[in-house]
């Protein structure tokens, strides 16, 4: 407690206790005064006592208050900065637990290794807690200038034609006031010419992508084809911050011009002061001695910026970004899983159609005989099912299989089908090979409706969606109709179906 404040607090006591003395002095002599009615005497002391109450009851409420106050605010203060990164680090690890467990059902090696060392990288950033600042934008911007200037040596080529930084390079930096380390990550420039440059900007949004904050480097107003990455990169929640660097080559009054630009088209996902000028590497300029003189950079306000947004946010931005992650990678790998799923389900149907269409071709049925034994198989239901795991009993299967049935006649889909594919055989068989082989050909045909209805239904465990049934089966119809695809049935049907038909006859 300074001086000052302390002799005020001595003489504010001083008074108020003299001024107690005075009221007690004074009431003191009023009773007197007042003691020859008992009545006005015994009202004074009940006022007094009420009053004296009133202030006790007072103070409590006061320090009551304060005391709630005080603790609200020191729990603002201490605990939530450290618990709310911790709750995130830990939806995190969690996370990475599904997705490892997702990992481990996919069955292509290479791929389950590549994701599982993924894994373990992201586990690994998560106890290693560095900060990973990634400089990106377009080739020629500055980029590796900025990153010279930064580290305040030359780590990197700089050179005027795009493409000069050909990999990710990373150097290690301190801040004052952080203690995470900061990596820093020079990229590639996007929007090269040529395949060479479409890798090499592949490399560099995907470094972006994993990036704490990035620094967007440009060096004039937003192109389109930088507003684009910059915006997208945003949108998946990428703590940004805008970089105008060469404004050495600008008068102030443009500069200006370009900054309130660019800070007004990207309002709405980098906030004003997160956009700032720079010149990281200033041309030389010759004096009117003849002399050579290079400037300094003046990186500055984007150092003030970074230090600032590392110091608020930079725990939060290192959980955040682990936790972007690891969604990220599961969503990958339930796409993977989603795709593998996919191959087997569809081999299922595959073979079950062809075994229907056997079955119904040597011996003709009547049309909704011929749904419930081949089109629809009860069995097939139940090995998609298991594809997606889902153990359904034959009973079940059977179920599903006869309503898919009666969707399938209720739609006309069956007349549909004889039409579509007799015309199609026509132009490939003999007439009376096609009446005697379009029953097996429908058979196979509604089999594949069928099938890949179900794949639908199981890919959304187990659901047929708003539109029901109907529009699954409907929209599978719509695919399988068009003419490349029929062309290619067709020709399948002929080897599977007619010629084993055309052989038995030519042999009994
Ligand atoms: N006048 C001026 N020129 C600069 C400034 N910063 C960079 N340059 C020049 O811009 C050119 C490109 O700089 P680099 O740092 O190589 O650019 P980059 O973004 O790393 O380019 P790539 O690696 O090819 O994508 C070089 O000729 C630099 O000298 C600056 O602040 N002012
Ligand atoms: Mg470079």
């Amino acid at each position: 407690m300074p001086f000052s404040r302390l002799v005020t607090l001595i003489v504010g006591l001083i008074v108020i206790l003299a001024l107690v003395l005075w009221l007690i002095d004074s009431l003191s002599r009023l009773y007197w005064q007042l003691s020859y009615s008992p009545l006005l005497g015994n009202l004074l002391l009940l006022l007094l006592v009420v009053l004296i109450g009133g202030l006790i009851a007072a103070f409590v409420y006061y320090v009551m208050v304060l005391q709630k106050g005080e603790k609200r605010r020191s729990y603002r203060r201490t605990v939530t900065p450290a618990q709310i990164p911790a709750a995130k680090s830990d939806a995190a690890s969690s996370t990475l637990q599904a997705v490892r467990q997702q990992v481990a059902q996919i069955q292509d090696e290479v791929t389950r290794q590549a994701l599982l060392s993924r894994t373990r990288e992201i586990e690994a950033n998560l106890s290693r807690g560095e900060i990973q600042v990634v400089v990106f934008g377009t080739g020629s911007a500055g980029k590796t200038s900025l990153v010279n200037a930064i580290m305040g040596r030359m780590v990197g080529e700089v050179n005027a034609p795009m493409g000069t930084t050909k990999v990710g390079e990373t150097y290690c930096l301190r801040l004052k006031g952080l203690e995470r380390k900061i990596l820093i990550t020079d990229t590639p420039g996007i929007l090269e010419a040529g395949v060479a440059g479409t890798e090499r900007e592949q490399l560099a949004r995907a470094l972006a992508t994993e990036a704490d904050l990035l620094l967007f480097v440009v060096d004039n107003d937003l192109r389109r084809s930088e507003y684009e990455p910059l915006r997208g990169l945003a949108e998946i929640g990428k703590r940004s911050l805008l970089v105008l660097n060469k404004t050495d080559l600008y008068t102030e009054q443009d500069k200006e011009s370009i900054l309130a630009r660019l800070r007004q088209r990207v309002r709405g996902f980098i906030a004003t002061n997160d956009v700032v000028a720079i010149t990281a590497n200033p041309q030389t300029a010759q004096l009117e001695t003849g002399e050579i003189f290079q400037p300094e950079p003046d990186i500055i306000p984007l150092l003030r910026r970074m230090a600032a947004v590392l110091r608020a946010e930079g725990e939060d931005l290192v959980a955040d970004n682990i936790l972007l992650q690891s969604l990220r990678l599961g969503e990958e790998a339930r796409k993977l899983i989603d795709a593998q799923r996919r191959r087997q389900a569809d081999r299922i149907v595959e073979r079950f159609q062809w075994i229907g269409a056997g079955v119904v071709s040597v011996t003709p049925l009547p049309v909704v005989d011929l749904l419930a034994t081949a089109a629809v198989n009860a069995q097939m239901v139940v090995e998609i099912g298991r594809v997606y795991g889902c153990e359904l009993n034959m009973e079940r299967g059977r179920e599903l299989a006869l309503s898919l049935a009666k969707t399938i006649a209720s739609l006309g889909i069956v007349k549909g089908a004889i039409q579509l594919l007799s015309t199609a055989l026509q132009l490939n068989v003999a007439t009376f090979i096609v009446g005697r082989a379009i029953q097996g050909v429908t058979a196979a045909y509604l089999t594949r409706i069928a099938g890949k209805s179900f794949i639908e239904y199981f890919r959304h465990d187990q659901d047929w969606g708003d539109g029901g049934m109907t529009e699954v089966v409907q929209r599978q119809f719509q695919i399988n109709r068009r003419d490349e695809f029929i062309k290619a049935f067709v020709q399948e049907a002929i080897s599977k179906v007619v010629k084993p038909l055309t052989d038995n006859s030519e042999g009994g």
